[in-house]
């Protein structure tokens, strides 16, 4: 079996197996396209790895097959999005050109939406935002997987959050980060292909520290950076959480259909016009020196140019063959 796929052939190998699920054109092509986009730059964790997940939640019924994501003008400042159960790509397709319109207009917008899954990575929303000219902030959470800071039981989700900020002559530097010290997505790849971690990535079921991925994912992750990230990892559960009319991850537990995909929740993104809210045409004379000063620190790697880099030098990828089998025999 040929596991070199070139990037068109990701994208027709994903709309396929969403089509077969019996997604709408539209709502496939838009999850088709951040999942060859994820393969291209290399966030193996969220391309074809998670197409299986896609498939299963089309198939339960808890993703809406022809899904009419529903955009309501709030005010300028907040625009919320009804999902109507769909894969938040779709919802990103079709708004994100809205909340860039309003954020250019009056400085700040918020897209706050809920009634989706979101099982994909942030930065293809945030680098839109950036790609605009605007400063982007995305966050969402999930179900339980990580520990609060001195806990040892499962109550936060692996809650990532991205930032991207806009350069007029240059690629945005975009971070994209579970506020778990991983995405559970790396910890299931890491046992799949019998990895050890690094110790402090997660702790068995009895609360021991491991670095063993199989006992990871038995047992829980740990937050990043500590009491620190811990509270990040609060904050987003309140942010995509309760701030856009949806659970916390513990009641979207609760409230899920265990079909081996995503649930259904909320997901905040910000965007922010840099002329309007520093008052200056030429905001980059005080990001650019800040910029090439960072870029030029002996050891320091800038979030974002790993995946740009694959971007323009890739053509193709190579995919896992047991995961390329599974994908062909999803029916
Ligand atoms: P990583 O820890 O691999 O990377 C996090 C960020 O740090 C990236 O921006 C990365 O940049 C940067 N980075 C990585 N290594 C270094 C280094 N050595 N020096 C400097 N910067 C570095 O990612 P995670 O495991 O935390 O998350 C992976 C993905 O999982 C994310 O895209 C996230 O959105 C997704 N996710 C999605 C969830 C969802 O609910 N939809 C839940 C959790 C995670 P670069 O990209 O350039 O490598
Ligand atoms: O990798 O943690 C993860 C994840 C959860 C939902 C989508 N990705």
């Amino acid at each position: 079996m040929k596991n070199i796929l070139s990037i068109q052939e990701i994208f027709d190998l994903a709309k396929d197996t969403l089509i077969k699920a019996g997604s709408s054109e539209g709502q496939s092509e838009a999850v088709a396209e951040t999942i060859s986009r994820a393969e291209h730059d290399g966030s193996t964790s969220h391309g074809l790895f998670r197409l299986p997940g896609y498939f299963a939640s089309l198939k339960s019924g808890k993703i809406n097959q022809d899904p009419k994501p529903k955009l309501t003008n709030v005010t300028k400042a907040v625009l919320k999005c009804d999902g109507d159960r769909s894969y938040a790509p779709l919802a990103h397709k079709m708004y994100l050109n809205n909340l860039i319109e309003n954020a250019k207009e009056i400085g700040v917008s918020i897209l706050s939406i809920n009634r989706v899954a979101h099982f994909a990575a942030l930065w293809p929303e945030t680098e839109t935002l950036a790609e605009s000219g605007l400063v982007g902030i995305a966050c969402t959470s999930y179900m339980p997987a990580a520990a609060p800071f001195g806990a040892s039981e499962k109550l936060y989700g692996t809650n990532p959050i991205s930032f991207a900020w806009p350069r007029k002559n240059g690629k945005p530097i975009v971070f994209d980060m579970a506020t778990s010290s991983l995405a559970l997505g790396d910890i299931q790849i890491a046992a799949r292909d019998g990895h050890e971690l690094p110790l402090g990535t997660g702790i068995d079921r009895e609360g021991n520290p491991t670095t063993d991925p199989n006992k990871i994912l038995e047992g829980m992750l740990l937050p990043f950076g500590g009491y620190k990230g811990s509270h990040f990892s609060m904050m987003i559960e309140l942010l995509a959480g309760p701030l856009v009319g949806e659970t916390t991850s513990f009641l979207t537990k609760e409230n899920n259909l265990d079909d081996g995909g995503p649930p259904l929740g909320g997901e905040l993104i910000i965007a922010m016009a840099p002329e309007i809210i520093s008052d200056l045409e030429d905001w980059e004379k005080n990001s650019e020196p800040f910029i090439n000063k960072l870029s030029k620190l002996n050891g320091v790697r800038i979030p974002g140019k790993r995946r740009h880099k694959n971007r323009e030098t890739r053509n193709s990828v190579e995919v896992n063959p047991d995961l390329l089998q599974k994908i062909y025999s999803l029916k």
